[in-house]
């Protein structure tokens, strides 16, 4: 077993050296450029990122029991994620005891069965007897051979699902967070994978919180986190998150970090629908909606206009069933992510973990994949959700030109035209150049065409008589997400989808009542897309 070991541990040293030789297809290292991450060319690379966790008491990346390491990078690049938030606690890297122990000690430790053990020697033959450490570089090799990106994630301290409000893992000088110790963690897996350019983020701290949160301590420890990062390796993003489960970074506005180096900074946020707690089950879709994004902007939202990239790391919704409230959440988010070309990355991965809460393989609602790791849990989610896989502006000078895309994101899709003077929904990226005026009227670039209604309940189309009524198109409510237009003195409509996809002006609905009243179908953002991506 021992020669096993050794000969396993060869050949991954083999494997992984030769990834860190191949060039990298994203030109690596990232900086940033303003508020955007760019590849080494200074071409804007946007973080399309999936969550995979890895800092359970077990400390084993999740879903190995079930698939082969390989299998599912390759899958994380088919769903065409560029990038995974990888997450780990800091004791892999402090506590030799803890991380030199092999996953098969660590399944046998936490009084698991052989049959996991079976199922994991199966999928995983080649990291069963590797250590905890070397387990870890296992995946993180297997996705940058698969050229997929690492945000390497400090979740935890003490191995265990995150996050209780005080759980001892919870802010700077909690029971299981020193600082110190945290640093020289951090410290060890910068300088671990120094070599490996796919590692091209470090998120220092996940979800701060709980009693003992304060502004003073965040800017003492943070900036000396990133400082030793840093120092140990230069090449890696910087990623700072927010108090209050990471939501909140305001303090920020007033007070910038104040770190020795420059363009490797990015901020993180979180945003689920959850922390509306039952508003969009209870509320008006769009006052709760205006209300999210008024604060996701006021909290951290304005570090863009700062000239940081914001990258909000955990999103997303329960995909066994998505609920109709969660719908609403998910189109308002969406409206958000394409307006300001977010970095992002969506929770989770995991169909379900090697072993959470006493159970083996339990189900984890939020999955991507389905339980047993082998398929995708809803592809039209997967579709939605394309549109901001893809970047849609940048910062390159030569390509600032930049129109406007008609984004609706119920169906995930953008307004292009059609022949004879039609309109109709199809993919984002073969969007028209439009244009919005300052009359308000949404022309197409280079042509004397914009979008009229021609009455209640009745197709929309584009013409070329654009001084009449009809034509011009304010956002409206709450949310901002309405496009209205006056179809005679006193009638108002709202653009609007019928159940063929095609584009119609119907009564605004939803604008103000308290009910379960969905808007989504009339929700349209006007949004910025530069030239060379769209
Ligand atoms: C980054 O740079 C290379 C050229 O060095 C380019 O071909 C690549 O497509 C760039 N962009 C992204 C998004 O990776
Ligand atoms: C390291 O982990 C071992 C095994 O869980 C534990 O007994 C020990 O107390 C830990 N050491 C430190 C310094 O935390
Ligand atoms: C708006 O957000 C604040 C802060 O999260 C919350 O207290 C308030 O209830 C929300 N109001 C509505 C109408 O959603
Ligand atoms: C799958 O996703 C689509 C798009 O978001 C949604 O309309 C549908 O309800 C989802 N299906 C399930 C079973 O949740
Ligand atoms: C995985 O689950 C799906 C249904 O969710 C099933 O069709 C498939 O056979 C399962 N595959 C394996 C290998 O268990
Ligand atoms: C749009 O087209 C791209 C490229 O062909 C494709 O990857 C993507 O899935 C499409 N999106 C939708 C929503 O159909
Ligand atoms: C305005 O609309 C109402 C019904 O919505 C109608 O009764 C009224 O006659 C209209 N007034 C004018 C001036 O068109
Ligand atoms: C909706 O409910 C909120 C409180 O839940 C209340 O403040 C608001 O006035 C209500 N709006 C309407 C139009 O009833
Ligand atoms: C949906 C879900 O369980 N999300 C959890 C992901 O992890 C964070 C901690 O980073 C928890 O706070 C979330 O509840």
């Amino acid at each position: 077993m021992g020669r096993r070991l050794l000969l396993t541990n060869s050949f991954l040293f083999i494997i992984s050296l030769l990834s860190f030789l191949l060039p990298s297809l994203h030109a690596l290292p990232l900086s940033t450029n303003s508020r955007w991450i760019v590849n080494n060319t200074g071409q804007h690379v946007k973080l399309a990122c999936i969550n995979w966790s890895s800092h359970l008491e077990l400390m084993v990346a999740e879903g190995l029991t079930k698939q082969p390491v390989d299998v599912i990078s390759k899958k994380i690049k088919d769903m065409k994620f560029n990038c995974v938030r990888l997450t780990y606690p800091i004791y892999l890297a402090t506590n030799k005891t803890l991380a030199s122990q092999t996953v098969r000690q660590s399944f046998l430790n936490a009084g698991l069965s052989k049959f996991i053990l079976a199922d994991l020697q199966a999928n995983n033959p080649s990291i069963i007897d590797l250590s905890l450490n070397d387990a870890f570089q296992a995946v993180v090799a297997s996705l940058a051979k698969n050229n997929i990106m690492v945000i390497l994630d400090n979740h935890v301290s003490k191995p265990a699902w995150c996050c209780g409000y005080d759980d001892g893992n919870g802010f700077f000088g909690d029971q299981y967070f020193n600082p110190k110790l945290w640093i020289k963690g951090l410290t060890k897996m910068a300088a671990l994978f120094q070599e490996n350019p796919y590692v091209v983020g470090m998120s220092l701290r996940n979800e701060l919180r709980g009693p003992s949160q304060n502004t003073k301590d965040w800017y003492r420890y943070m900036q000396r986190g990133a400082e030793a990062v840093h120092k140990a390796n230069p090449n890696v993003l910087v990623i700072l998150s927010g108090l209050s489960y990471d939501t909140d970074l305001s303090f920020l506005r007033t007070k910038p970090v104040s770190l020795s180096f420059t363009g490797k900074l990015a901020f993180e946020v979180h945003q689920y629908s959850f922390s509306a707690g039952l508003d969009w089950k209870t509320k008006n879709a769009n006052q709760v909606c205006g209300n999210m994004t008024n604060n996701l902007m006021k909290n951290a939202g304005f570090l863009l206009d700062q000239g940081y990239p914001l990258f909000v790391g955990e999103w997303s919704v329960a995909l066994s069933s998505i609920s109709q409230s969660d719908t609403k959440y998910l189109n308002c988010l969406l409206a958000l992510a394409v307006e300001h070309d977010l970095d992002w990355a969506l929770w989770t991965l995991a169909g379900s973990y090697n072993f959470k809460d006493g159970i083996l393989g339990k189900n984890e609602r939020f999955g991507l994949l389905t339980q047993n790791w082998t398929d995708v849990r809803n592809k039209s989610f997967l579709q939605k959700i394309s549109v901001i896989q893809s970047p849609l502006q940048g910062p390159e000078t030569s390509y600032r030109q930049s129109h406007k895309i008609i984004y609706h994101p119920s169906t995930g899709l953008c307004i292009l035209k059609k022949p004879v003077m039609g309109i109709k929904l199809g993919n984002c990226s073969e969007s028209d150049h439009w244009t919005y005026t300052p009359q308000y009227t949404l022309d197409i670039e280079g042509s004397y065409l914009c979008l009229k209604a021609k009455g209640l309940n009745r197709r929309a189309k584009l013409t070329i008589d654009c001084q009449r009524r009809g034509t011009t198109w304010a956002p409206i409510s709450a949310s901002k997400l309405h496009l209205a237009t006056r179809l005679s003195k006193n009638t108002t409509a709202c653009l609007d989808v019928d159940s063929d996809y095609n584009l119609v002006t119907a009564t605004c609905k939803c604008l103000r009542s308290n009910d379960t009243c969905d808007p989504g179908s009339q929700w349209f953002k006007i949004a910025d897309a530069n030239d060379f991506y769209y």
